[in-house]
C-alpha cells in the first residue's frame, strides 16, 4: 500500500483534532459526532495511543446522568452547521443535541483495550478502562431501559439522524406520520458547503426538524419521547451494532472481574439473539429496519442489513441469503457495499445514505465477515474500501459505481479506517 496515503490520513486526523476531540470535517462538521470519534479512536490507536483513549474520554465527558450519550457535542458553538446547540436547546453544559447514534465506542475500547494489552501498556491504560466502563455500562443500560421499553431485543430509534444513515430509504413510510406543517423558516447550511444533489432533500430535512422541534418540547425527555414520537423504528444497524457492543462490553466486565455486570450483559445479549429475528423479512430474504407503530419491515437490502455478521449471528439459511444479496449487488456495481441496493429503483450514487459507499460501515462489514469465516467476502470489502480510497482520496462517501466523492473531504473516519486497516 502507498505509505503516502498513511502519512495524509494521519495529517487529516491531526488537522481535525480540536485538542482532545476531531471533527468529522472541518467545514461541514464542526463539532464533535459520537459514532465518528469510536471510529476515530480506532485510527489514532495506530500511532498515539494516548490521543486514542483521550478521544472517547472527550465524548463520555458529555454523557448526561442518566446514561445518555448525545450524537454531537458542541464543545464551541460555529455557524457553519445548522441545526446548532440553540435549536437543540438541551440545556446542558457542553451543549449537546438530544438524541444519539450507534453505540460504537464499546467496541471501540475493547479494541484500544486489546492494543494496549499487547503494547504491554495494561498497568498504565487499566485505570482508564475502570474509568470507562462504568459510562459505558450507563449507556447501554439507557438503550435497555429507554429504547427496548418492551424488552425485544432491538432498538428504537425516534430520529434518522440516530441511525447516523440520515436518508435511508428505510426511513420514508416510517417519516410519513411526521407533521411538517409548522417546522417553520430555516436556513440549511449543508448545502452551501456541498452540491445540494449529495444531500437530503427539503422533505426530510422538514422531518428532521420537525423531529427536533418535537423532542424539544418534551424538554428532552427520553422516556416520554419514546412514548409518543411519531417516528419510532426498530433500525437494524443499531440493533446490530448493540449487540456486538453489549458482547464487547462483556468480555471488559469479564476482564475487569465486574460480576454482576457480566451477567447484566450476558442477558442482554441473550435477548437480543432471541430477539433480532423480528428484523428478519422472510419476503424479502434480508435483514432490514422494522416500523415499531406498524409493525411493517422496510422490505431493503441496505449496508446495514450486512451487519449481522459483525453481530455473531450465525444461522446457516439467513447466511446463506445475505451471501447471495452479497454476490448480486458485488456484480452490479464495481465497490462495495453500496447503501442501497442497486437494483432499487430509488437507487442513487452520490445521495448520501441512498448509494454511495461509506468506509466505516465497510469496516464492520468486513470485519464481521472475517470473524464469521466468510474470508473472500471480507477480502474484498477490505480491498474495494482501500481502492475507493486510493482513487479518491479521504472522501465522507464515495460512489460504488465509479469512486467519485459524495459529501465533504479530508474526512476523519475515513482516514481512520485507511489506518485501522491498511496495515
Ligand atoms: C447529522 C458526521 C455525521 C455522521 C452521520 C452522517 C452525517 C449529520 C448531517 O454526518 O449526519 O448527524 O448533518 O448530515 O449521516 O452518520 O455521523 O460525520
Amino acid at each position: 500500500m502507498p505509505t503516502d496515503l498513511d502519512g495524509r490520513a494521519r495529517a487529516i486526523l491531526r488537522a481535525n483534532d480540536r485538542a482532545g476531540y476531531t471533527v468529522p470535517n472541518g467545514q461541514v462538521y464542526p463539532f464533535q459526532w459520537n459514532w465518528d470519534s469510536a471510529f476515530v479512536a480506532l485510527g489514532f490507536d495506530g500511532f498515539d495511543r494516548d490521543r486514542a483513549w483521550t478521544e472517547l474520554e472527550t465524548l463520555f465527558r458529555a454523557q448526561w446522568e442518566d446514561g445518555f450519550l448525545p450524537h454531537i457535542v458542541f464543545w464551541q458553538d460555529d455557524p457553519g452547521y445548522f441545526p446548532g446547540p440553540s435549536v437543540w436547546a438541551a440545556g446542558r453544559t457542553p451543549a449537546t443535541s438530544g438524541i444519539t447514534q450507534p453505540p460504537v465506542a464499546a467496541t471501540t475500547l475493547r479494541s484500544l483495550w486489546n492494543s494496549a494489552q499487547s503494547a504491554g501498556e495494561s498497568d498504565l491504560y487499566r485505570p482508564r478502562l475502570e474509568a470507562l466502563f462504568p459510562r459505558l455500562m450507563a449507556w447501554h443500560r439507557w438503550f435497555r431501559d429507554v429504547r427496548d421499553p418492551d424488552r425485544r431485543g432491538v432498538v428504537m430509534t425516534v430520529h434518522p439522524w440516530e441511525t447516523g444513515r440520515d436518508n435511508s430509504p428505510e426511513w420514508d413510510v416510517p417519516g410519513e406520520p411526521i407533521d411538517i406543517s409548522n417546522v417553520g423558516d430555516y436556513v440549511r447550511r449543508d448545502t452551501s458547503h456541498l452540491d445540494a444533489k449529495e444531500r437530503p432533500t427539503k422533505l426530510e430535512y422538514d422531518r428532521y426538524l420537525a423531529l427536533v422541534q418535537f423532542g424539544r418540547a418534551l424538554g428532552w425527555d427520553h422516556r416520554a419521547i419514546a412514548a409518543a414520537s411519531p417516528f419510532r423504528v426498530a433500525d437494524v444497524g443499531m440493533s446490530m451494532i448493540l449487540l456486538r457492543a453489549n458482547r464487547d462490553l462483556l468480555a471488559l466486565a469479564e476482564e475487569l472481574g465486574r460480576t454482576a455486570e457480566a451477567a447484566e450483559l450476558r442477558e442482554l445479549v441473550a435477548r437480543a439473539e432471541a430477539g433480532i429475528d423480528w428484523l428478519w423479512d422472510g419476503e424479502k430474504h434480508c435483514w432490514c429496519s422494522r416500523d415499531l407503530l406498524t409493525g411493517r419491515f422496510s422490505g431493503f437490502v441496505t449496508s446495514a442489513s450486512f451487519l449481522s455478521f459483525y453481530a455473531g449471528l450465525h444461522g446457516p439459511d439467513k447466511d446463506a441469503a445475505m451471501l447471495t444479496h452479497f454476490e448480486r449487488i458485488g456484480d452490479r456495481v464495481r465497490y462495495l457495499m453500496p447503501s442501497l441496493d442497486p437494483d432499487e429503483p430509488g437507487f442513487q450514487m452520490v445521495r448520501y445514505w441512498r448509494g454511495p459507499v461509506w468506509a466505516v460501515v465497510n469496516y464492520m462489514i468486513g470485519t464481521g465477515l472475517d470473524e464469521c469465516g466468510y474470508s473472500a467476502q471480507a477480502r474484498r470489502m477490505r480491498a474495494d474500501t482501500l481502492a475507493l480510497i486510493e482513487h479518491s482520496g479521504f472522501q465522507e462517501a464515495y460512489s460504488p459505481v465509479d469512486a467519485s466523492a459524495s459529501g465533504g473531504g479530508d474526512f476523519s473516519w475515513t482516514a481512520a479506517i485507511w489506518l485501522a486497516w491498511s496495515s
